[in-house]
């Protein structure tokens, strides 16, 4: 039984929680989410004239806080209650306050009968779970080291060479002799052949470095070690190839977790690595601000380029140089023939700034030209997976002439095509999610049927299930992607447990403590975005002319609005028009606040001006709800409206010159994955204000260095704006306090150099996870394939259908 329902059943507030779930019942939503839970209970103290420590001090209060969803059936009650991060339990209320744990098969029926989709005569629905896959891999205890997968995974792996060293030593043994290049054998030889051998012959290795100059490159002494079984790989100098020596004659020795990180960490084993990012426009110029196209690709492109630097400095201290090891990365897209003057037409294209760092387009096969030679919303684009991975993985072996060492999968489409190419290469495979559209959309499994033909979700939430079940590790950019919060369910997390009405239950989804979730989060580009004090490093000319873009030029073609006072302090924000991004919302509160009006300028870059130029649903009802909101706060003379796509140089310049104007970044997304944005001008020295919804809230700690708002309480965001202004004026150095805080904070934690060193000593510990512990995964793999042929296959061949005749 809850503890949480206990105490309030044993308390005298048991005439409270009878007179609350009569208030339930007065509502006329039968299906209560947290918020509207809240406000029937905030209603129900205020009626009932209850003391204000009520509210939260009370046990009912207590109960209330932690229930995330209550569904009414009849007069009875089911409260799903999550009283501790990741785990949640459900109980059934009867109205003499009996009460009953529900299974979950039980919460799922009553799901289905709510929205008269229970048919208990037809037989069971297929029902999946991924529980018992995860029952042989070791799991994480405490909800707090959820997301530090590899922590505890060296943590378990090295006490398993300890207890039972001649397995995992004989597994590392293998390991190390699995690596080559081009054909070129590396680390170890066949002259050694057994552990024993393995132990005595690094020793002998390490007194023989040890003889030898710190700095002497290892061309000079390579033939004697090759003679003692070491090949290429060790180190570039007599001193690093004894480090590296030395820890494996520690590891074998006596292992420890920072042992073993140490030492897998420098296996030089991964040189080709395959980002996809499938869908939409993935272009380095043009591109952004369209639908389906902003953060990913942003985080795709700098991640490559970090990414082939940190390789290229890891040869280096490997002492691969003279095997002339090039390291490349090859970020997989779709190649989109119209291509609206965008190099997305384009099969390959070099990465600005890189040396062997690649675009491969490959086309969608013609089903229909209408369909596959254009733009495809990632709505719709589940048909042409298959084929894609099927005609990618011929073009990237030719790329590479070889395989891949890594694929890393981006968004639902490019995890699935990652863990069709990584079973068919037998290569890892990472899985970065971006946005898990599940969470997004309120009630989107519930009422999947009817929202089927806009979305598809059958088909995004099938595939989300198998790639990051079949995933060896998921990277994610926070802590509550994965888990939430102590008051809102993660982002993964929604995965548990759902049903999709007459498709299938999903009774467990997604083991949340498996070891295989890392956050990792993303960095910003250093030399597009920088601080605006960084005077010497801008160029004057733009400055000027985006100064003038942005307060005075006159060129509606692609700028709405003349400011009355260009001179007051700007308020701008800069997002794709989606619903979710709230643009829309930014302009209401300012349109409220007759204070903000006075004090700011309202400047926006959003997407486009005219509903006729957009082909996307939501970008078009966003642009008639902007237009809607000036004629009706009359904001004309305050507000100005980009419709421009600006260059990489621009958009990074654009901060700066709104932090020379002393001005305020505000993102409102109604919920926001991660939010690049923020990083972008909190490096740019602007005080930043953003939603407490989602990524935000982890990356801004509030009042330090930036400030959350609630985008939904609009009078609420204004005071805060409001109060920050006030303040600033009061004291003018309190704006570059904050500014300078919010420097610091992205440098000291989100940079890309963190961020792939990091992904890259993931990708080698799960390589040799992977390897150790491959024949368990077997028949996980199985069983995610056949949810591909039978449920996801067939649904998406009738999508295709429907393609043919668009
Ligand atoms: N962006 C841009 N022009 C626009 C809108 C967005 O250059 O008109 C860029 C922005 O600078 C950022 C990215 O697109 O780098 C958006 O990433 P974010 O993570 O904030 O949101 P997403 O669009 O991925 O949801
Ligand atoms: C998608 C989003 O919605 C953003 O929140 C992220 O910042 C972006 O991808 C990059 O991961």
């Amino acid at each position: 039984m809850s503890e949480l329902l206990q105490a309030v059943l044993d308390s005298e507030e048991k005439s409270d929680l009878r007179s609350f779930l009569s208030e339930l019942r007065q509502q006329e939503k039968k299906y209560l989410l947290r918020n509207d839970i809240l406000n029937v209970y905030s209603e129900y103290c205020s009626k009932s004239q209850r003391p204000e420590e009520f509210y939260t001090s009370s046990e009912l209060g207590k109960l209330i806080y932690c229930t995330q969803e209550i569904i009414q059936e009849d007069s009875n009650f089911c409260f799903i209650i999550r009283s501790k991060i990741a785990s949640q339990e459900v109980y059934w209320l009867t109205s003499d306050l009996s009460i009953e744990p529900m299974t979950v098969q039980d919460l799922l029926d009553l799901r289905d009968r709510l929205v008269n989709k229970y048919h208990p005569n037809e037989g069971d629905l297929l029902e999946l779970d991924f529980g018992p896959f995860y029952d042989y891999t070791p799991i994480i205890r405490d909800p707090k080291n959820i997301g530090k997968g590899v922590q505890f995974l060296n943590r378990y792996l090295s006490s398993k060479i300890f207890q039972d060293s001649k397995q995992l030593l004989d597994s590392l043994l293998n390991f190390l002799r699995l690596h080559h290049y081009n054909g070129v054998q590396l680390l170890l030889n066949d002259r050694i052949q057994s552990q024993q051998q393995l132990s005595e012959q690094v020793k002998k290795a390490i007194s023989f470095v040890n003889t030898r100059p710190e700095d002497e490159p290892y061309e000079q002494f390579r033939f004697q070690l090759q003679s003692m079984g070491f090949e290429p790989g060790w180190g570039n100098t007599a001193g690093r190839v004894r480090e590296t020596l030395n820890i494996l004659d520690e590891l074998i020795d006596s292992a420890d977790p920072q042992t073993l990180e140490a030492f897998i960490s420098r296996v030089p084993m991964i040189f080709r690595i395959v980002l996809v990012s499938a869908h939409g426009w993935f272009g380095q110029e043009g591109v952004l601000g369209r639908p389906d196209t902003g953060g990913q690709v942003v985080y795709v492109l700098d991640q490559a380029k970090s990414l082939e630097k940190q390789l290229q400095e890891d040869v280096l201290l490997a002492g691969l140089e003279k095997l002339n090891v090039e390291p490349k990365v090859i970020i997989l897209t779709r190649l989109i023939p119209n291509s609206d003057g965008t190099l997305c037409n384009q099969r390959l294209e070099k990465v600005h700034g890189t040396e062997n760092a690649w675009i491969l387009r490959v086309p969608l096969r013609e089903f229909n030209p209408n369909m596959t030679q254009n733009w495809i919303s990632r709505f719709e684009f589940w048909p042409y997976l298959e084929s894609f991975a099927i005609d990618s993985e011929r073009e990237l072996r030719a790329e590479f002439h070889g395989t891949p060492d890594l694929i890393v999968g981006n968004y639902t489409d490019g995890n699935l095509i990652a863990f069709l190419l990584a079973r068919r290469l037998k290569v890892t495979q990472c899985n970065v999610a971006h946005a898990l559209e599940k969470s997004k959309y309120l009630f989107s499994n519930l009422y999947w049927q009817e929202l089927e033909e806009k979305y598809h979700f059958s088909l995004q939430f099938t595939a989300d299930l198998i790639a990051m079940n079949a995933a060896n590790f998921v990277v994610s950019s926070t802590y509550q992607e994965i888990v939430g919060t102590p008051d809102s369910v993660g982002q993964y997390e929604s995965y548990k447990c759902f049903t999709m009405p007459e498709l299938y239950h999903v009774t467990n989804g997604i083991e949340l403590f498996s070891p295989k979730f890392n956050v990792v989060p993303p960095g910003v580009n250093e030399n597009n975005y920088f601080p605006y004090t960084r005077t010497k490093d801008r160029v004057e000319s733009d400055r000027q002319r985006l100064a003038e873009t942005l307060f005075t030029l006159e060129d509606p073609a692609q700028i709405f609005g003349k400011l009355d006072d260009p001179n007051k302090r700007p308020l701008f924000s800069m997002a794709r028009l989606d619903h979710i991004k709230n643009l829309t919302g930014l302009a209401e509160c300012y349109g409220q606040s007759k204070e903000l009006q006075e004090h700011c300028n309202l400047i926006l870059v959003a997407g486009k001006l005219r509903v006729e130029e957009s082909g996307d649903n939501e970008e078009r009802d966003e642009i008639i709800k902007l237009y809607q909101i000036i004629e009706q706060y009359n904001l004309h003379g305050k507000i100005r409206w980009l419709g421009v796509r600006l260059t990489k140089t621009d958009s990074g310049e654009i901060y700066r010159v709104i932090a020379d104007h002393q001005g305020i970044f505000v993102q409102p997304a109604l919920f926001e994955a991660f939010g690049l944005t923020i990083l972008e001008s909190m490096v740019s020295g602007l005080p930043t204000f953003a939603t407490q919804f989602g990524g935000p809230l982890e990356i801004i700690q509030d009042k330090v260095n930036g400030f959350l708002i609630n985008p939904t309480n609009l009078d609420e965001t204004a005071t805060k704006i409001v109060e920050f202004i006030t303040k600033c004026e009061q004291n003018p150095n309190y704006w570059n306090e904050i500014s300078e805080r919010g420097i610091d904070r992205v440098y000291s934690t989100y940079t890309w150099k963190i961020h792939t060193s990091k992904l890259l000593s993931l990708a080698r510990i799960y390589g040799f996870w992977n390897f150790t512990s491959k024949e368990n995964r077997e028949d996980l793999l199985r069983y995610l394939e056949a949810l591909f042929y039978l449920i996801y296959k067939p649904r998406a061949q009738q999508l295709l259908e429907q393609h043919k005749h668009r």
